[in-house]
């Protein structure tokens, strides 16, 4: 109850803020998007990860106006950047509950008319657990898409979802779930889920991206398999602005 009175505070007093971890086109090297990942400048715990606070905005129901901050925050950060002509994708996170509420179109679509931002700019990233109840998340998706704004399934592979729904949901990107790129080169089960998600991905039309990468050999692997797109701490970990800003020039 404690951090929630706290994480009220947050959103009034603007303690909230993004880091940007860069995504990397495995072929070429440039950064093609980034991925929105919120933090809390707390006045007496510093800076405390999403991994804590997100699960008590989700029950408290805080997390709509924070994903609300976060879709604003996001949007206007990247039409400053495409004004100083670092043209980017930005991907943010959607959790459950925002998911839930037929609401979030028209938050997304006032983000984004706020500020003048292209909806092929942004990417939402939502998880297979989401989509559970099947023809709610068809419509949403509809929804989405007609806005036109990405879609991307995060966490790609440790969800419960038939992988039938991957030909009715109308979605851009599947980001392969850390904990199988994390053992590339250890383990074979593992290097096999990773290829054939990359080649079932290939095979849908669909654009992947591996996340967690840590080692160049991880790294080296995924490009061997003609993985699109790649994040992680041996690329590069969650930045500010202004440390991402002087970042694409020594990544491109
Ligand atoms: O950045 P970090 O690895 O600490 O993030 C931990 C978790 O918090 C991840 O699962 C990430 O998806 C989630 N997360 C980060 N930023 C946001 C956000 O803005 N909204 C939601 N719903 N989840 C986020
Ligand atoms: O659930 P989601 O995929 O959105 O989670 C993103 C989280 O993963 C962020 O908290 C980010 O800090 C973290 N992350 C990003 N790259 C790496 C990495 O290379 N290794 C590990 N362990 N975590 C990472
Ligand atoms: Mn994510
Ligand atoms: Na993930």
């Amino acid at each position: 109850l404690k951090m929630e009175l706290a994480l009220h505070k947050a959103i009034e007093q603007d303690q909230l803020l993004l880091y940007y971890q860069p995504k990397i086109n495995l072929h070429t090297g440039e950064i093609v998007g980034v991925e929105a990942l919120i933090r809390w400048e707390h006045p007496e715990l510093g800076l405390v990860s999403p991994g804590t606070f997100i699960p008590i905005a989700e029950e408290s129901g805080l997390i709509i106006p924070i994903g609300e901050w976060v879709l604003n925050a996001a949007c206007q950060q990247n039409k400053t950047w495409q004004q100083q002509g670092f043209s980017t994708v930005m991907s943010v996170n959607i959790s459950a509950i925002q998911f839930n509420q037929f609401n979030l179109i028209n938050t997304i679509t006032t983000a984004l008319e706020k500020v003048g931002l292209e909806p092929q700019y942004l990417e939402i990233e939502i998880t297979e657990s989401m989509t559970a109840d099947i023809e709610r998340t068809i419509f949403m998706l509809q929804q989405l898409k007609k806005l036109g704004v990405r879609i991307s399934i995060d966490d790609f592979g440790t969800g419960f979802s038939s992988l039938s729904y991957l030909k009715n949901f109308p979605v851009d990107t599947l980001k392969i779930d850390q904990s199988f790129v994390s053992e590339l080169r250890n383990n074979p089960n593992d290097e096999t889920i990773v290829k054939t998600i990359i080649s079932m991905a290939h095979n849908l039309s669909l654009n992947v991206v591996a996340e967690g990468i840590e080692t160049k050999e991880q790294l080296v692997f995924l490009q061997q398999h003609l993985c699109d797109e790649g994040q992680g701490f041996f690329l590069s970990k969650a930045l500010t602005a202004n440390e991402l800003e002087e970042k694409r020039f020594d990544i491109q």
